[in-house]
């Protein structure tokens, strides 16, 4: 085995690896579930395999509360296979854009054509309050980085797939759709900030899903993404943003975004037998 493999080759033994552990040698959907979106899990199908992250090449454990750290291998009721990735690597562990794009790429190349990025992010819009689910239309990446490497002009137009994002408002037609500005963090925002994002056409804010989805469009899968907005951005409302009641109302929303998710998931996957 190469000793210092790209990160398409890593992505390459991680998928072989993957499929010797799952037994499941191709899958057809990946699904990243970021804060309050995990209940879906088995809304999705029956897991025929949950494999520990760190057990599978260029993974490791994940180091947020709230994240789970495992990669599984969920039948659907049509008999293909959804990949959870349980394990995102944020920008700000400080691994690096390579950790960051490595779910994605192993998806890929276990055989994924559409990736599905939930993430829990705050509202840059007042009429958005904790609790919505929004589809994301399009994004500004705030973080000055690109986890492409070399001559990968990628084109970005239309990243957030319009037909999947037609697919989920079939589902609940009353989503509304925003622009998501993804910063570095670890830190939230200030409220100054929240008005430069603004005005800049940012909707939500958060730290993870710009650069998956500029990963997974160099790989051609086709991505859905959806945010669960958790808190008002800083400015947007009364209260300070506190990380304990953001996993507390990303728990009160579970039951509900699992239901649609699923149900998302189960009409997309249903395209397929058309
Ligand atoms: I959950 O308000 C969540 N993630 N940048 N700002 C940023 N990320 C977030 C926020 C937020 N809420």
């Amino acid at each position: 085995m190469d000793a210092n493999p790209s990160p398409t080759q890593l992505a390459t033994q991680a998928a072989a690896a993957l499929a010797e552990r799952t037994g499941i040698d191709r899958h057809d959907i990946a699904l990243t579930l970021g804060s309050g979106w995990a209940g879906a899990v088995d809304l999705i199908g029956e897991t025929v395999a949950e494999i520990p992250a760190s057990e599978i090449p260029g993974f490791s454990a994940s180091g947020v509360h709230g994240h789970t750290g495992t990669l599984r291998s969920v039948r659907m009721p049509s008999g293909r296979h959804a990949l959870l990735i349980g394990a995102r690597t944020h920008l700000y562990e400080g691994r690096g854009v390579r950790a960051v794009a490595h779910g994605v790429r192993t998806a890929a190349a276990a055989g994924v054509r559409i990736l599905i990025l939930t993430n829990g992010a705050g509202s840059a819009k007042s009429e958005w309050p904790a609790g919505t689910v929004v589809l994301v239309c399009d994004h500004l990446n705030l973080t000055a980085r690109s986890p492409l490497e070399g001559a990968a002009f990628v084109d970005l137009a239309d990243a957030y797939s319009p037909r999947l994002r037609a697919l989920a408002r079939q589902v609940d037609p009353s989503l509304p759709s925003g622009v998501y500005a993804q910063l570095p963090g670890p830190h939230y925002e200030t409220p100054a900030e929240i008005r430069m994002i603004r005005a800049l056409g940012g909707d939500l804010v958060g730290m993870s899903t710009a650069l998956e989805t500029i990963a997974a469009r160099e790989a051609g899968l086709e991505v859905l993404g959806l945010s669960l907005v958790t808190n008002p951005a800083a400015g947007v409302a009364q209260e300070r943003i506190d990380h304990l009641a953001l996993m507390a109302e990303s728990r009160n929303a579970a039951p509900r975004i699992a239901r649609l998710l699923a149900d998302i998931v189960a009409r997309i996957d249903g395209e397929n037998d058309e």
